[in-house]
């Protein structure tokens, strides 16, 4: 499985471990992931995608992930990250060391008061729409502060080359090595950016430009627009759409209250469901009846879903770029070794051919590759076949049963 972490951030207050709690919060009860090194901060979140299985007229049995009404869950890997502060790129209120914990993330989530009552400190104050775009802004700015340090820091340290293109992409891209920087977004910054080929001639704006460019590529954010049951949120909300942010409506106060009632049995709810069900009417109590109606009315009838499930399916699936692909034994039953339909589903990114996909299922299936199957249309797919979204595949490989 190829792996992507996604870090939440933003500055104190805004709902970040209100928005981690319930997003973590294993309401559609898969019992199987991947991950084994989880950190006190890390988590598992589910991504929510319509299932192949009613398309191609089966019922299945996932393994890896759920099936609940045609759709997919699937689990990947979430980090809470500390608050951010002013000054942390200088070091203040444990700045640098947040801003290295976001290094690890290849994507994130800048979670915002959509109402705008937060100071930068995040104390709460009069409300202010114009502060929702004060806190993008100054998170994109300590960060790239922060990296453009660590450039100028590093680069004179590199070791001397003679000046070319391809020598300033080899010293940055050591310079950042460590930050989950990938070589492919080093090329793209210094494409932008153009700075000379000559490093002991970059100026401090161009260092900080080259930081700006990476962090773009490497590290894309997305906004997440908390509070939108709150009054004012809305305004602050298409501040930040007017601002060219693609901002996402959620509540995650919200999505919290449905996923504890459903975990107490009282509703049905689905996360990115636009309703839920009480199925237990005599259980509830007043203010749970009460809290409820608030999520119906304020939130799901307003903006059309607490954006929770919305917010996490478009950091994978438009912003980083992932697809889904489902791997089966047997082309004919869509079938693994023990009779599971249609057992896993794998996230890869765009672009991956089938014999690399074939080394992400085992490394020993890339080598003795011969084939693979293209399960819906039933004919044989070389190893330089780009995979499509919710393909079905069956690799062929020596010593190995189709
Ligand atoms: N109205 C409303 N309040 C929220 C929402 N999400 C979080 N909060 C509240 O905001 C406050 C700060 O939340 P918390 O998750 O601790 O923020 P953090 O400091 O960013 O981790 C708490 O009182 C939460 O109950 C939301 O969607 N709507
Ligand atoms: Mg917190």
């Amino acid at each position: 499985m190829v792996t992507r972490l996604v870090g939440l951030t933003g500055k104190p207050n805004v709902g970040k471990s209100t928005l981690y709690s319930a997003l973590t919060m294993n309401i559609v009860k898969i019992a199987d992931y991947p991950f084994t090194t989880l950190t006190p901060n890390k988590g598992v979140g589910y991504l929510r995608k319509k299932c192949v299985c009613k398309n191609l007229g089966v019922v299945d049995n996932p393994v890896n992930s759920r099936c609940v009404n045609g759709f997919r869950f699937i689990p990947v890997e979430l980090v809470d990250l500390p608050g951010i502060v002013p000054g942390a790129h200088e070091g203040r209120g444990l700045g640098n060391q947040f801003l290295s914990e976001i290094s690890v993330a290849d994507a994130l989530v800048h979670v915002v008061d959509s109402s705008g009552g937060l100071d930068v400190e995040g104390r709460p104050v009069e409300p202010d729409p114009e502060n929702t775009l004060r806190d993008i802004r100054f998170l994109e700015e300590e960060y790239d502060r922060w990296l453009a340090g660590i450039i100028e820091r590093g680069i004179q340290k590199a070791p001397k080359a003679r000046p070319s293109r391809e020598s300033v992409e080899e010293a940055l891209s050591q310079v950042l090595s460590g930050l989950a920087i990938a070589r492919r977004d080093v090329e793209k910054a210094v494409e932008k950016v153009n700075p000379p080929d000559n490093v002991s001639q970059w100026s401090s704006g161009v260092m900080l430009e080259l930081a700006k460019a990476v962090r773009m590529t490497a590290k894309p954010m997305v906004i997440a627009a908390n509070k939108v049951d709150k009054k004012g949120a809305e305004e602050g909300f298409r501040r930040m759409r007017d601002a060219g942010y693609n901002p996402i409506p959620i509540s995650a106060e919200a999505e919290l209250v449905l996923r504890r009632a459903v975990e107490a049995g009282l509703v049905e709810y689905y996360p990115g469901d636009s309703d839920f069900r009480i199925v237990r009417p005599e259980a509830l109590k007043e203010k749970q009846v009460e809290a409820l109606e608030m999520v119906r009315s304020r939130v799901l009838k307003t903006w059309g879903s607490t954006g929770v499930q919305e917010l996490l399916d478009t950091v994978y699936f438009k912003v980083l770029n992932m697809i889904t692909v489902y791997p089966v034994e047997d082309p004919g039953k869509l079938t693994d070794k023990k009779g599971n339909v249609l057992p896993d589903v794998y996230l890869v990114p765009q672009g991956m051919n089938v014999k690399e996909f074939a080394g992400l299922i085992h490394s020993d299936l890339m080598k003795s590759f011969l084939y693979a199957v293209d399960a819906r249309r039933k004919i044989r797919l070389g190893e330089d076949y780009v995979l499509k979204d919710d393909d079905v595949v069956s690799i062929i490989a020596t010593g190995r049963r189709a």
